[in-house]
């Protein structure tokens, strides 16, 4: 039977925040406008070249992957489920895990640009006639809820491929991986691809690719902020600079200006010295245990992981163990603090809530979590923090029974003098 695929009518991609980004972007002291803002129709169809390239490894070898293991990787997910890929783009890899996916499945695909989510929904939903299909427009970093269809109650898993999680700074996605945690719930699982620390002659050519295609891929974004924006930037007033900085661990994309220039944007006038940047992307590798700590300090567990044989890329299959909230003080600004701070911390606060000295294990097992000493600090054993914590605490409780103590006296002390 060929059941039929729906378009679920939102359309969630804000064009004024493109604006709203580039300004705030373009005030900053490193100026950056965020790499999401490539992928319109001529920057999706660019890089879709890019991965083609001989010198970009990343989608071939991510491909091979997914080829080799994929009966493997629905086999552990489970069937049936309700499959979502963020950011599909062309979803050139899904057929890979669609081919093992059972016809009370459902898919549903999420990407920011609009027409070649259309192209691809059409695409699958005639490749596979058993599938049912559902294309969501929209950026998958501002979901409030996985757009499941109403009384969907499959278990759900999140196919986040290609290493975009790579373009997050490690706390933002840290923050993200947090969030899709959520979206998921505590059944949830995600298989992500993540590309690999490895020799930099590699990684710098992979973004400098000999066709120029990187290049044109980068500067289309001035093209788009004169289209879209209009903007007035100088023509040929910036170039393609991309390299990788072995100290953070990221390629960086930049456009830096040929001279001093003026950018005009939304009546504001940018300043762009000659030699100073923009930066458009980061890109981000890690080693298949640094991915692991990284999702462990977001709530997920790793139940296995694929890679090839050179380990130039990695898939990891995760498991939702926690749901860590972000409150709002542990935003993407939280600042990382001493241990000793956290003692001193978790000490008073608990104090003044209790009044007591004996400190409650609940009460400090929720504090490590979720005032992010645990984030900070992932090796520290709960334990020995409440071993320091109840320290700290019995010289508080002692220090303020004394204090009341000679409080009282000195209450005390004119009353009897007066009898
Ligand atoms: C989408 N993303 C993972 C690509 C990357 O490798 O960071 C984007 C890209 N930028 C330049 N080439 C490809």
């Amino acid at each position: 039977m060929q059941m039929e695929s729906r378009k679920i009518p939102v359309d969630i991609v804000d064009s004024e925040g493109f604006r709203l980004d580039v300004c705030a972007g373009l005030r900053q002291r490193q100026r950056s406008i965020p790499p999401k803002y490539f992928y319109d129709a001529q920057g999706s169809a660019l890089f879709e070249q890019i991965c083609e390239t001989a010198e970009y490894y990343l989608t071939r070898t991510e491909t091979a992957i997914l080829d080799e293991h994929s009966a493997e990787m629905m086999g552990l997910i489970g069937q049936p489920c309700a499959f979502v890929e963020f950011g599909c783009g062309s979803a050139a890899k899904t057929p890979l895990l669609l081919r093992h996916l059972d016809s009370s499945s459902v898919c549903v695909l999420i990407d920011i640009c609009k027409p070649q989510l259309e192209q691809t929904e059409a695409r699958l939903a005639a490749q596979f006639p058993n599938i049912k299909i559902l294309a969501v427009c929209a950026d998958y970093t501002q979901l409030q809820a996985l757009p499941l269809p109403v009384s969907c109650d499959l278990r759900p898993v999140i196919f986040f491929p290609g290493s975009t999680i790579g373009n997050y700074t490690p706390e933002e996605a840290q923050h993200l991986l947090r969030k899709a945690a959520k979206l998921i719930g505590p059944n949830g699982s995600m298989l992500i691809g993540v590309d690999c620390k490895k020799d930099p002659a590699v990684l710098n050519a992979a973004y400098n690719d000999k066709t120029g295609l990187t290049k044109a891929f980068n500067l289309n974004l001035l093209a788009r902020m004169e289209r879209e924006l209009g903007a007035e930037i100088e023509p040929d007033g910036l170039i393609n600079n991309a390299f990788y900085n072995p100290v953070p661990g990221r390629v960086e994309m930049h456009l830096v200006s040929r001279f001093d220039q003026v950018i005009h944007l939304s009546g504001e006038e940018f300043w762009i010295g000659e030699g100073e940047s923009i930066q458009t992307e980061n890109s981000y590798k890690y080693r298949p245990d640094e991915f692991q700590d990284l999702a462990r300090s977001a709530g997920w567990d790793t139940a296995m992981v694929w890679t090839d044989a050179d380990k130039y890329f990695s898939i990891h299959l995760l498991q939702v163990s926690r749901i860590i909230i972000d409150r709002p003080q542990l935003g993407l600004r939280r600042k990382m603090r001493k241990l000793s701070e956290y003692v001193e911390m978790a000490a008073s606060e608990y104090l003044q809530e209790t009044g007591k000295a004996e400190l409650n294990a609940h009460w400090i097992a929720e504090f490590f979590q979720d005032n992010g000493v645990q984030d900070d600090y992932p090796r520290q054993d709960l334990i020995a923090f409440c071993a320091l914590v109840q320290k700290a605490l019995t010289i508080k409780f002692e220090r303020a029974r004394k204090q009341t103590l000679l409080q009282l006296d000195k209450a005390i002390r004119p009353i009897s003098k007066t009898r």
